[in-house]
């Protein structure tokens, strides 16, 4: 079958939907995996059609492989999204993205999008462990290898060393203000991507960091963002059913639950695309959002993902179909999380609560409980342990986050060195002990994942270590004699 490229559509006579005749890059997006193909390129897509912009065409950078570029380059940058589940709209073509660089490999191409007059934003999703957080300071890390590589002025190839030597090279070219726009599931992740920033100017010799650090002040902002939309990794049967519905071979296409949401703070250091025309909400204050969406969504789904490891679930929809897991999560959502966050005017936290639920339950989507589970030791903190944290602080037991936490100590363990977490191998070096959890949960609560107050809370550290045991010995099975909303 023809491979999806702009030449095959012609000769289907088939056309995209913007004019890849007049796009130019106005975006460089960092991390282009499939979450970003089915959020922000759609809605840029969506936002240029809407007000017939062609100024924001995507100069999109893989990470670390070239996967991406290879799926890509040979389809002028063309992909496809379908949606599964309840409300799914028939497959479309994105053609936001004009061409995609290989990060690592022409580190000077990044620089050159960057440094370019016509770039006004720069959005980045690279996930948790992309942006190499010191989890003692929150600061930038700077014992992590590629930091100190950037620092040392190698061609950098971390999202924070190529953002720090893309802004030095849009200071020299005199290129103008520009925005830099995080979409990661990490809290207040606008301020974070300036603090990062910020800790790699001051890791410069002085004159150098001065320089960045005075610029950056004068000439970029940080808006934070919360994205919302589950995207499983594609598959080779998707890739096969795509191309019989759409009628050519798709090497990037993408798959995506219908729901999609993004609230944007509304700080701008330059022109933008019009998301709003998109469905996107520009407001003041993102915590809100934020913290609703990481703790009760993305909490939720790593409990799910953990318990129904446990239990033999292979996708998130066969995990929450199980009641001793749904409970479980119930639990967490109405008697924990709804109690101890603010949340955004007019939603309704238990129909929000549902609604997640809901999503989760979507048969057709075939997210899996590993993805979900991968990458723990980053995902924990900002989802699971703020709320264990104001549980305490109001006088309550974080019964049912301390019972994900459990889940996830458990998961660490029966996975031993094959563990998907950047930490595998400091994780898989701590003694494991007997199945009591007597030895692996006080060594798991020392580890670099939990902050020394909360780790050296009793109350906290004893529910921990009562659900492990409750795991260890019983697996789900165990979840039956206790309470649940
Ligand atoms: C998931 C998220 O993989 C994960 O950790 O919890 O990717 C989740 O699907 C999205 O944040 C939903 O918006």
């Amino acid at each position: 079958m023809t491979r999806l490229s702009l030449a095959a559509l012609r000769a289907a006579g088939r056309s995209p939907a913007l004019d890849r005749g007049a796009l130019r890059t106005g975006i460089v997006h960092l991390g282009i995996g499939a979450f970003f193909r089915a959020h922000g390129a759609v809605l840029t897509e969506d936002a240029m059609l809407a007000d017939g912009s062609a100024a924001w065409g995507i100069s999109a950078v893989t990470g670390r492989s070239p996967r991406v570029r290879d799926q890509l380059a040979p389809q002028d940058g063309l992909f496809t999204l379908t949606e599964r589940g309840p409300g799914a709209r028939p497959t479309r073509l994105v053609s936001s993205i004009r061409e995609v660089i290989a990060g690592p490999q022409d580190p000077g191409g990044v620089l050159a999008r960057i440094a370019d007059p016509a770039t006004r934003v720069v959005t980045l999703t690279v996930t948790e462990k992309g942006y190499r957080i010191d989890p003692r300071t929150g600061g930038l890390d700077l014992a992590d290898a590629g930091v100190a590589a950037d620092l040392a002025g190698a061609a950098p190839t971390t999202p924070i060393g190529q953002l720090a030597r893309g802004l030095q090279a849009r200071q020299r070219a005199d290129a103008g203000p520009l925005t830099v726009v995080s979409c990661d599931n990490l809290p207040e992740n606008g301020a974070l991507t300036a603090r990062l920033l910020a800790g790699f100017a001051d890791a410069l010799p002085a004159a150098e960091g001065d320089a960045l650090r005075s610029w950056t002040a004068a000439n970029a902002a940080f808006p934070a963002t919360m994205v919302d939309r589950m995207v499983p990794a594609t598959t080779g049967s998707d890739l096969d059913r795509i191309e019989q519905g759409f009628g050519l071979r798709d090497e990037g296409a993408v798959v995506a639950e219908p729901f999609v949401q993004w609230v944007i703070e509304d700080r701008f250091a330059a022109a933008r695309p019009g998301w709003e025309a998109a469905g996107a909400r520009f407001t003041g204050d993102v915590r809100p959002w934020e913290a609703a969406k990481l703790r009760i969504l993305n909490a939720g789904h790593s409990l799910v993902a953990y318990l129904g490891l446990l239990a033999g679930h292979a996708t998130i929809a066969e995990g929450v179909a199980d009641d001793r897991i749904a409970g479980a999560v119930r639990s967490l959502i109405h008697s924990e999380v709804l109690g101890t966050i603010a949340l955004p005017e007019g939603l309704d936290g238990a129909a929000y609560g549902d609604s997640v639920l809901e999503r989760f339950a979507n048969p057709a989507l075939g997210h899996t409980t590993a993805k979900v589970a991968s990458d723990g030791s980053q995902k924990i903190g900002p989802r699971l342990l703020s709320t264990a944290a104001a549980a305490l602080e109001a006088g309550r037991e974080p019964r049912w986050s301390a019972l994900a936490v459990a889940a996830w100590m458990r998961h660490v363990v029966l996975a031993g060195p094959e563990l998907d977490d950047p930490l595998a191998g400091a994780l898989a070096a701590l003694p494991a002990g007997g199945p009591d959890g007597r030895t692996a949960v006080p060594a798991l609560l020392r580890c670099d994942v939990f902050p020394p107050d909360l780790a050296a809370d009793q109350r906290f550290s004893g529910l921990v270590a009562h659900w492990y045991g409750v795991l260890a010995a019983a697996g789900v099975d165990g979840l039956s004699g206790e309470a649940t909303a």
